[in-house]
């Protein structure tokens, strides 16, 4: 800490400087990611076509092209890429979220984005290796960890697991239970058994959540995850009469409390709304919060990290924060990742929950969005909290810039830590 650091802030520019100081070179802790660690081979996407071939652009370009479903996902990555790239770059402006998230992607990397050559892009890429490219993305990115999503049934994972060695440090587990939640009868229940637990398809028997809490225990001791996490759709319900509620109440929940792993929980997707669009399809919807307000009250001693995808259940969810201590609110999920909800969101949380939140995390796919996604993600909570700062100067309340930098400290990865670690 510099000896200026202490000094007090008298004026908004000196304000607003020593915000963006802290902000822009806070080392974070990216939460929630889709990105692997090299040994997981081609799980790790990056470059070029992988960035404009995002799932979110592919939402986008059916808008604005004649090309029908069937042409598109027969083309190759390649074709897919240049047709969004000539659809949403060439014959419109790229200014969605999406869009102008390419654009500042390219600009960090030092490539011209004036010449709007995608050829030229692309050989930067094939210039590059995964192992320097991941060390350019990370230190420009000012990303020190990211938490992958890993999910235990997919064969492509498994060897890497098995291997006992996920490489780089910098990426750390999260164990994901989508299949075993949400499909567990359609799915999971073959997999368990697939894998050696004796498990029966209703889960229905004290012998069957042995099992799955073998599982769990199985994945914890050999992933060793930041936290388990499940998303749900938007009418998820707790207390739950059927798999669902057997799993939390038998299996996650004491698993989560003996191995103090929290629980994640993102809610509010609707899959598969438009199923032509494959993964793009997914769509939001509204949760009733009660079911959450149930699962945190009835389950003081388990952790939670949420994320909701509604729009409207933002504030109630900053409510339900403030009666709730084992409650971690995290990150603008997904259709809340634009500028201006995330603006919105972060001042609701800092007035109703001060410093207590994990403001935001990137749900990069693919290695490169993370310059992008934090690039945007500072600049509004950096904005928002200049805001806040500047109300506490304004009737005389004193500031440092270390205790700005404390701050921002616990919010980009002091938080998460604490909750993981606190008992
Ligand atoms: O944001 C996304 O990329 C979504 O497709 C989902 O992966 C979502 O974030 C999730 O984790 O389910
Ligand atoms: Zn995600």
């Amino acid at each position: 800490m510099n000896a200026n650091n202490t000094q007090t802030i008298a004026t908004p520019e000196q304000l607003k400087s020593a915000v963006w100081d802290a902000v822009e070179n806070q080392i974070v802790t990216d939460i929630h990611t889709h990105l692997f660690s090299p040994p997981f081979g081609d799980l790790l996407l990056w470059g070029i076509d992988e960035l404009l071939t995002y799932h979110y652009l592919i939402a986008e370009v059916f808008r604005k092209s004649e090309v029908s479903y069937e042409q598109f996902w027969a083309m190759t990555k390649t074709e897919q890429a240049d047709l969004i790239w000539q659809t949403l770059f060439i014959e419109n402006s790229p200014v969605s979220e999406a869009c102008r998230g390419v654009v500042t992607t390219l600009d960090a990397l030092g490539l011209d984005v004036r010449s709007r050559n995608l050829q030229d892009y692309r050989q930067y890429f094939a210039e590059t290796t995964v192992e320097a490219f991941i060390d350019t993305v990370f230190e420009q990115a000012k990303v020190s960890k990211v938490v992958m999503t890993n999910d235990p049934f997919d064969p492509a994972e498994a060897p890497v697991w098995a291997s006992g060695d996920t490489g780089d440090a910098r990426f750390e587990a999260a164990l994901r239970m989508d299949v075993l939640i949400n499909t567990y009868q359609e799915t999971g229940y073959e997999h368990l058994r697939g894998l050696g637990y004796d498990v029966d398809p209703n889960l229905l028997t004290e012998k069957s959540y042995k099992e799955v809490r073998r599982f769990l225990e199985t994945w914890i001791q050999r992933m060793n995850p930041k936290y388990m996490a499940v998303s749900l759709p938007p009418d998820f319900e707790y207390p739950h009469d059927g798999i669902l509620g057997r799993l939390f109440d038998n299996c996650i929940l004491p698993i989560s409390r003996e191995f103090n792993v929290p629980f994640a929980l993102m809610i509010g997707v609707k899959r598969a709304v438009n199923p032509q669009l494959q993964m793009a399809g997914d769509g939001t919807g509204k949760a009733d919060l009660t079911s959450l307000e149930t699962l945190l009250r009835e389950n003081p001693d388990n952790k939670f990290l949420v994320t909701l995808l509604s729009r409207e259940n933002q504030h109630e969810l900053c409510v339900i924060g403030r009666k709730f201590k084992n409650l971690m609110i995290f990150g603008c999920w997904w259709f809340m990742n634009n500028p201006s909800i995330i603006e919105e969101i972060t001042r609701e949380r800092i007035e109703l929950l001060g410093l207590s939140v994990i403001p935001q995390h990137s749900d990069a796919r693919i290695l490169d969005q993370l310059l992008y996604k934090w690039k945007h993600s500072r600049q509004v909570i950096a904005d928002v909290l200049v805001e806040k700062y500047q109300t506490l100067l304004d009737v005389g309340w004193t500031i440092t810039a270390s205790e700005i930098e404390r701050d921002v400290n616990n919010l980009f990865g002091g938080n998460f830590d604490r909750f993981l670690n606190g008992s």
